[in-house]
């Protein structure tokens, strides 16, 4: 018999996917945690029952978090991941080499290790050298961190609701704020194009809380909520997005790059109208 997945979008839409089988399952001290071996998408994690990454999509997701900031940063050495407890996101950005240390945040040490053995392709930067592993709260983490000393932080959550929730509010990018020097970067996931406003709306008047300039960004992510996904980069001072540093792009597309190329890092700031007025942008 045919085994389904779905996934419950809550305005009477789904996503279904055929499942070969349910690799594993179990709850964490704070959430579920699921991998389904899928017929289209290959390997697929899920949180409290929303789809986070897929063995075959997941590309698109982890070079856009990671090398739209890091290339729009002219030196990123030190570097803060909050969540990304899957590796994706280490492993795009351990392919620049300026940068010297990056801090892995997850809250949930066994989203790290069930991605360590059931994803080794996106969890393989995890014990790199480069990385260090801190298994506990993100909010407190950057609330404690020193002031004006980070490059970038990438907040690559979970969505907002559940343990994810506080990490899209006005407080924490206000942390996230003070721990990066004047020219440092955040980027954050900000939720799918076709979300109610409300939900959009928050995220975006949160982020500009804590920073004087926004740069949301999109993409295509079939495996995720109506298939379109956002990103919001952020700024104390205002970024020429034209000027990437295109010399480190060509390094970093020599390592195989499946989606990110030139016309694109500049291309994914283009917004269709709807998505600006759903933000007020
Ligand atoms: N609705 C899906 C949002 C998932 C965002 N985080 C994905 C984690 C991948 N590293």
């Amino acid at each position: 018999m045919q085994l389904w997945y779905y996934e419950d979008y809550e305005d009477g839409v789904k996503l279904g996917l055929a499942a070969k089988e349910v690799l594993f399952r179990d709850k964490s001290d704070f959430q579920t945690v699921d991998v389904i071996e899928t017929e289209a998408y290959g390997r697929m994690l899920l949180l409290d029952g929303l789809v986070m990454t897929t063995d075959k999509d997941e590309f698109v997701y982890h070079e856009l978090i990671s090398h739209v900031p890091a290339l729009n940063h002219k030196k990123p050495e030190r570097v803060v991941v909050i969540g990304g407890g899957d590796g994706g996101t280490v492993r795009e950005l351990l392919k620049h080499p300026e940068i010297k240390e990056i801090v892995l945040c997850e809250i949930d040490g066994m989203v790290v290790e069930v991605c360590e053995k059931y994803f080794p392709e996106i969890a393989k930067g995890i014990r790199d050298p480069r990385v260090k592993l801190n298994i506990g709260d993100g909010i407190a983490y950057m609330a404690e961190h020193e002031a004006n000393s980070l490059d970038l932080v990438v907040v690559d959550s979970t969505d907002p609701i559940g343990p994810g929730e506080g990490l899209f509010s006005g407080a924490f990018y206000n942390s996230v704020a003070k721990a990066l020097k004047s020219d440092g970067l955040m980027v954050c996931q900000s939720e799918g194009l076709w979300h109610p406003p409300a939900v959009l709306q928050r995220i975006h008047k949160n982020v500009s809380a804590g920073f004087a300039h926004v740069y949301p960004y999109i993409a295509s992510i079939p495996t995720y909520p109506k298939g379109t996904w956002s990103w919001t980069m952020a700024s104390k001072n205002a970024i020429d997005v034209k000027k990437f540093d295109k010399a480190r792009l060509k390094k970093i597309e020599a390592t195989n790059l499946k989606y990110l190329n030139e016309d694109l890092m500049t291309g994914v700031f283009a917004l269709p109208n709807f998505f600006k007025a759903k933000l007020k942008f």
